[in-house]
């Protein structure tokens, strides 16, 4: 909120939010900035990752994304975390994580962060030369994803995830990263509630701005 000669009003924005285009992780932190009405206030910096020089490494010895630099210097890193950040600096309306007032929404967000965790690992194991990969590995989490896929297709076509919650962010982020990144997953086969859902919200504005782009490539920079 701005308020009359308020001297911070038109201040540029300090919060860093570090990201990678592709990461799902990320897009989800991407999408809070926005929907929360934070752009004022966060700046969303590409940076790069496996890298020694990244921008990331000084603020964060974990080197992943999303990270949120603070005004004083605090890295806040994993995506709830800094979800939970992002939503203390929005109003309260338009908090955006369910609390335990909302057990089945917080729940729904926590499966589907699981649901990206598993695509996460089934991809990171497609990216390997063929003759490192582990059938097992692949095995394992193509049956996960598929489990909870369908789990969400249920709860979608029953009205699940009609909100813009945290969970609603993540859904997306998930099925954006199988649509663009990961295609070895046909995930709109036998799934057309959740598939109707992922459609409609392509028009949403923190959704369309953050489509990530195409093809597997790679966290590190090129050598
Ligand atoms: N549990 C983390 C996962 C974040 C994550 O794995 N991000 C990936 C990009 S999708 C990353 O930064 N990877 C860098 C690396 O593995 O070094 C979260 O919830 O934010």
């Amino acid at each position: 909120m701005n308020f009359p000669n308020d001297p911070f009003a038109e201040a540029p924005p300090t919060m860093r939010l570090f990201h990678v285009p592709g990461s799902p992780y990320a897009r989800i932190a991407r999408m809070a900035v926005i929907e929360l009405g934070l752009e004022g206030r966060v700046r969303v910096e590409e940076t790069t990752l496996r890298d020694p020089a990244s921008a990331l490494l000084p603020h964060s010895p974990v080197g992943r994304v999303p990270a949120l630099l603070l005004d004083d210097g605090t890295t806040i890193t994993e995506t709830t975390p800094v979800l939970m950040m992002l939503d203390s600096l929005a109003e309260p309306g338009r908090r955006i994580l369910p609390g335990i007032e909302a057990p089945r929404a917080l729940a729904a967000y926590g499966r589907v962060l699981g649901l990206i965790d598993g695509i996460a690992v089934w991809n990171r194991e497609l990216r390997r030369p063929a003759e490192e990969r582990s059938t097992a590995v692949i095995a394992l989490e193509t049956r996960r994803t598929a489990r909870v896929a369908d789990a969400l297709e249920g709860e979608v076509a029953a009205g699940g995830f009609a909100a813009v919650d945290a969970g609603w962010l993540a859904l997306i982020a998930a099925f954006g990263y199988c649509e663009r990144r990961h295609t070895a997953f046909a995930w709109r086969q036998g799934r057309p509630a959740l598939a109707a859902l992922f459609d409609a919200a392509q028009q949403h504005p923190s959704v369309a701005r953050t489509v990530p782009p195409a093809g597997m490539g790679s966290a590190a920079p090129r050598p």
